[in-house]
């Protein structure tokens, strides 16, 4: 159990044995299901791989199991969109997305996988990126699933091959299709050589075979992290990671909401609720989720620097315009006020 929860617990005693306990009940637990997430994208079109991928990484959901689905494109529900595409954007990519909020927190992530495939998959993934009026992440997806020991291939990469075929007198052209690459006359077997395939395609064989053939004292893990970088997985993991903290975080503003409300319509609950949002942990809820909202770090570090930001953020608020930045500027100026006292 995590300090919010332990903060919830109080307040679900303290309002058990008035007519509040329902509703208050089921705000918490709404607060504590997992997130639900969802992986969509047209037949075939690589999400198996690129949730391959999502789940071998631990994302941080502030303490909520995340549950992750595949479907195709004919629902867009859950807390985390990850939507993908292989090559051109199609009228039902563009209407599954229509579908979705947009901003900072919409938290949906859109993906251009087989990224291998592709001669620029960087330009395209700027194609892709206007048309959808969406940032589009051009990614490796069975390269970085097979990099992860979680690919088709089901077994970790094996570098030794991979040196082997570096080593084997190989003209440009043969690393060029899957079958002239079968076809050659190399010590590694046919098998082998599939297997390296299964595991990070033809493309990150050869990007691979490159960099060990112009750097031929490189380490494995120099080499291997430099294919990791090409995959793109790590702008994919970064993006998914803030949308399932942004998830979490529009929980609480959820639940925050919602006790406001049971409060106002109990009056016999209202103490107990009110000391629950001025708590350290829902002021703290309420800090993070501003920093999201106006997309920007929260500063820790000395008195001092929680002083200076509380100071910045009081400014902020008062000369924010929009009332949801006002809002927001408030709940990290409180925020580092409170940091202050602690
Ligand atoms: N070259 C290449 N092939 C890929 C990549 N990702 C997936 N594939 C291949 O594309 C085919 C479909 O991949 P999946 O990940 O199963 O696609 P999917 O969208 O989950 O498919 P469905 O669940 O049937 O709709 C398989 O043959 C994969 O090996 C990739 O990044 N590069
Ligand atoms: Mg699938």
């Amino acid at each position: 159990m995590d300090v919010a929860e332990a903060g919830l617990g109080l307040l679900r005693d303290r309002v058990a044995s008035t007519d509040a306990r329902e509703a208050v009940e089921n705000t918490v637990h709404d607060r504590l299901l997992p997130l639900t997430a969802r992986v969509t994208g047209r037949a075939g079109v690589g999400k198996s791989a690129v949730l391959a991928v999502l789940e071998s990484v631990p994302l941080d959901a502030d303490g909520l199991d995340v549950r992750w689905r595949e479907s195709r494109t004919d629902n867009s529900k859950g807390e985390v969109l990850v939507h993908v595409i292989a090559g051109a954007v199609s009228p039902v990519d563009i209407a599954l997305l229509s579908s979705r909020p947009r901003g900072v927190l919409d938290g949906t992530v859109v993906v251009l996988t087989k990224a291998d495939t592709l001669d620029d998959p960087a330009a395209d993934a700027v194609a892709a990126s206007q048309q959808l009026g969406r940032t589009v992440l051009p990614v490796m997806g069975a390269t970085a699933a097979g990099m992860r020991g979680v690919g088709r291939a089901g077994a970790p990469l094996d570098m030794a091959d991979v040196r082997a075929v570096a080593a084997a007198d190989l003209r440009p052209t043969d690393l060029m299709t899957v079958d002239r690459f079968r076809a050659v006359d190399i010590e590694v077997s046919t098998r082998r050589r599939e297997a390296l395939i299964e595991c990070i395609e033809l493309r990150g064989l050869a990007l691979l075979v490159d960099v060990l053939r112009q750097r031929p004292a490189v380490s494995d893990g120099d080499a291997v992290r430099m294919l990791a970088d090409a995959t793109g997985a790590d702008a994919l993991i970064a993006a998914v990671s803030t949308a399932v903290s942004a998830a979490a975080a529009a929980r609480d503003a959820e639940l925050h909401r919602s006790m406001q409300q049971i409060s106002a319509g109990h009056r016999r609950v209202r103490a107990a609720v009110e000391s629950y949002l001025a708590s350290d942990e829902a002021v703290a809820a309420e800090m993070r989720c501003a920093a999201l909202r106006l997309g920007v770090p929260i500063e820790t570090g000395s008195e001092q620097v929680a002083s200076e930001q509380a100071v910045l953020w009081k400014r902020r608020a008062a000369a924010a315009v929009d009332p949801d930045v006002r809002r927001a500027a408030l709940a990290l100026c409180r925020g580092h006020v409170r940091m202050l006292r602690r």
